[in-house]
């Protein structure tokens, strides 16, 4: 498995280059005066937003990135060339952590996006700027700054528009296939997904909104059972959640209130936003037996009942999480 969506690295801005001390030696001028020049600046880390990029995989090998130093100062009051900046890449949704503080240092939410996370040292003044009317052969320089290092924890949150979420099994990525041009795997039995999937749904005139399906959850999810909830940071940035409870359950409520629970335990604020929530597979339920879900209330709300399987009300839910994304802007 290929995708992998936390990383530890360590980091290193570039020192400054030292300032030098020189003085000029010109045919007939005896004792020139200081020429040292100063020393250049060191280089900065910067991290990039990159849409070709979906992984931190890479970052589980390479842990260590240094910017260049700035070199030393030159004589003829040449200042020393700067250190390069390192830029390193990152896939679009990377949250960028001072591991030491906690602190959020860049938060990497488009493409192209750019954030110095570690500067470059100044480099230090070369002896041409020490003359004074008193000084005037000043063997004074200063060295560069020093780097900045640092350790960070790079944390991929896929971004998404609408989360799905849901029991193994319930038909999340069959959905996700069906409203989108996305191809995840999907298979009669638990856990099928291990990784997140991303789909962008179109609808008519140009509207769009991507969706993203992740593994099942399980009752005792936040305790590590299953796969654990460690998925739930994919759809923690999303703007409306999409239940998938089975039409073939025995207990709808009962299976609504454990993934509530769930979520809960990942992150209150997981439940503050809009739900839409549907019963799945409903082609496999007898009618008869479909009564009571119109009683039913979830926050608020009756049921959706769909099929991906017959497209019934695939339709309607798309469109109706449109609206629902609409009301939150
Ligand atoms: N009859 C019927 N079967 C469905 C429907 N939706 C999904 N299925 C079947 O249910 C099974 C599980 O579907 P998946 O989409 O893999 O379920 P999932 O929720 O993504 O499962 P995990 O990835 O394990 O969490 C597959 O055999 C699907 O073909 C539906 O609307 N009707
Ligand atoms: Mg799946």
């Amino acid at each position: 498995m290929n995708f992998i969506d936390t990383a530890a690295v360590d980091i290193s801005s570039g020192k400054g280059g030292k300032g030098h001390v020189s003085f000029r030696r010109e045919k007939f001028v005896a004792n020139g005066g200081p020429d040292g020049g100063n020393g250049g600046k060191g280089g900065n880390v910067i991290v990039r937003g990159d849409v070709q990029l979906a992984t931190l995989l890479d970052f589980r090998y390479h842990r260590n990135y240094h910017a260049e130093d700035g070199n030393p100062g030159e004589k003829y009051n040449c200042t020393g060339r700067s250190g390069k900046d390192l830029v390193i890449k990152l896939p679009v949704g990377t949250v960028v952590h001072d591991t030491a503080s906690g602190k959020i240092l860049a938060d990497i939410d488009a493409d192209g996006k750019e954030i110095i996370i570690a500067r470059g040292g100044r480099g230090g003044r070369g002896n041409a700027e020490f003359m004074t009317s008193i000084n005037q052969a000043p063997r004074h320089f200063e060295p560069g700054e020093p780097a900045e290092e640092l350790s960070i924890v790079l944390e991929l949150k896929i971004l998404a528009d609408v989360g799905i979420v849901g029991f193994p099994n319930a038909g999340k990525s069959t959905l996700i296939s069906v409203i989108s041009a996305a191809k995840p795997k999907i298979a009669d039995y638990p856990f099928t997904t291990l990784i997140p999937n991303l789909g962008m749904v179109r609808l008519a005139d140009g509207k769009s909104y991507t969706v993203a399906d992740i593994p099942g959850l399980i009752e005792g999810a936040h305790e590590g059972r299953g796969l654990g909830i460690q998925f739930l940071r994919h759809i923690e940035r999303t703007r409306l959640l999409v239940f998938l409870i089975d039409g073939a359950s025995e207990d709808i409520k009962k299976d609504y209130k454990v993934l509530c629970n769930e979520l809960k335990k990942y992150s209150p604020d997981m439940l503050k936003k809009p739900q839409i929530v549907c019963i799945s597979k409903i082609d496999t339920v007898l009618e008869s037996d479909r009564k009571n879900w119109k009683r039913m209330k979830f926050a608020g709300a009756s049921p959706m009942p769909i099929s991906s399987a017959t497209g019934d009300n695939i339709d309607t839910l798309k469109w109706q999480i449109w609206e629902v994304l609409q009301q939150g802007k």
